[in-house]
C-alpha cells in the first residue's frame, strides 16, 4: 500500500525558515516517488489571498482559505507542505480539525526573534522597527507558539543541513514511506 496523503503545516516566525525546510523536504519527497505540492505566501497571497492584508481577521482568514485549498489536495492524494505563519493558536487548530486530525502533521519551525531579527533577509524587521510595516509578527503583532506540535525543528541551534536532516527522520516514519 502506498502512503497516505497529509497536509505538513509549518509554522513559525518570519524568516525562521518555514520556506527553505518546506522546498528541502519536497526535494526529498520527490526523490521518493511522493507527489507534492508547496503552499506559501508566493502562491497563495499574491494570488488567491490577495485581497488581504495582515490585520488578525485577515491573517484568519488567509488560514482558513489555505486550509481548505490544503483538505482539497489532500483528496486529490498529493502529500501538501504548508508554510505560513499561522501565528494564532485557533487557526491551527481550526486548519488541524478541517483537513482532520489523522491527515494533519504541525511542524514548529522554532528559532528566537533576535535570530529572525539578525537574519533579516529581506529587511521587513528594520522596516517593522521603523514602523514602516505595521502589525508585523514578533513585532507589533503576536506569535503565539505551538505547545504540542507534531514535530520542533529549532533553526538557531542546528545548521539547515541538520534541520532538513531531522525533519525527514521523523516526518518518513508518519508518511508511511
Ligand atoms: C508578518 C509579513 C507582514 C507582516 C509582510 N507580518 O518572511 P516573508 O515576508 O517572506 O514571510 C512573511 C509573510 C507572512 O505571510 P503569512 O501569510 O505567512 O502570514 S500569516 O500566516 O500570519 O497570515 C513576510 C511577509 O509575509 N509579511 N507583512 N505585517 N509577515
Amino acid at each position: 500500500m502506498g502512503h497516505h496523503s497529509k497536509v505538513i503545516w509549518f509554522t513559525g516566525l518570519s524568516g525562521s525558515g518555514k520556506s527553505t525546510l518546506a522546498g528541502g523536504l519536497e526535494e526529498y519527497l520527490h526523490s521518493h516517488g511522493i507527489h507534492t505540492y508547496i503552499l506559501d505566501g508566493d502562491n497563495i497571497r499574491t494570488g488567491l489571498n490577495s485581497d488581504l492584508d495582515f490585520s488578525e481577521e485577515s491573517r484568519t482568514e488567509n488560514i482558513r482559505r489555505i486550509s481548505e485549498v490544503s483538505k482539497l489536495f489532500v483528496d486529490a492524494g498529493i502529500v501538501v507542505l504548508s508554510a505560513f505563519i499561522s501565528p494564532f493558536k485557533e487557526d491551527r487548530n481550526s486548519a488541524m480539525n478541517l483537513v482532520g486530525r489523522e491527515n494533519f502533521l504541525e511542524v514548529y519551525v522554532e528559532c528566537p526573534l533576535e535570530v529572525c531579527e539578525e537574519r533579516d533577509v529581506k529587511g521587513l524587521y528594520k522596516k517593522a522597527r521603523n514602523g514602516e510595516i505595521k502589525n508585523f509578527t514578533g513585532i507589533s503583532s503576536p506569535f503565539e507558539e505551538p505547545e504540542d506540535a507534531d514535530i520542533v525543528i529549532n533553526t538557531a541551534n542546528n545548521s539547515m543541513e541538520e534541520c532538513l536532516k531531522k525533519l525527514v527522520e521523523k516526518v518518513e516514519p508518519l508518511l508511511q514511506l
